[in-house]
């Protein structure tokens, strides 16, 4: 079965919308099956965003996705990594589609509320970074 990693990023904790987060991709039909609370230190997230060590705004994502705690949690079901990331709508909130969770949500590109694998290949690593085995339902 296709899984997807989901991070529900600073901002929208902080602003109360992990419910609604979770709540919007339940409603397109996507099973939950693993969720954890956590403050990401500067070792995992490093980890987590390794493809993008050599951009520009790597450092600052580091400090951004730090600064205080996340949801993340695992979805489960067929296309379910392009239908998160449809779901999720454009990088950049400004950009994003009203509807979207970033074009309703996001602050700014960094600010941009959640993140979603972008390949099953990447969900299986991505997983593997935040949950074992059985954690996942
Ligand atoms: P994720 O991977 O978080 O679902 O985001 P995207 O797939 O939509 O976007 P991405 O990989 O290009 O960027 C990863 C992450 O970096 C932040 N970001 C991106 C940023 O802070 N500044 C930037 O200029 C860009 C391009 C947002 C998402």
């Amino acid at each position: 079965m296709e899984r997807s990693l989901v991070i529900i990023k600073p901002d929208a904790v902080s602003r109360g919308l992990g419910g609604a987060v979770l709540s919007r991709l339940e409603g397109k039909g996507l099973r939950l099956a693993a969720l954890k609370m956590l403050h990401l230190d500067k070792d995992l997230a490093r980890r987590h965003y390794a493809i993008h060590r050599d951009k520009p705004f790597f450092s600052s994502l580091v400090t951004y996705i730090t600064s205080a705690p996340v949801v993340v949690a695992v979805f489960e079901g067929d296309g379910v990594v392009a239908r998160i990331r449809e779901a999720a709508g454009a990088t950049d909130p400004a950009n994003a589609g009203k509807g979207t969770i970033r074009g309703d949500y996001g602050l700014d590109i960094e600010k941009n509320t959640i993140h979603g694998s972008d390949s099953m290949e990447t969900a299986e690593t991505e997983i593997g970074l935040f949950f074992t085995e059985d954690e996942i339902f």
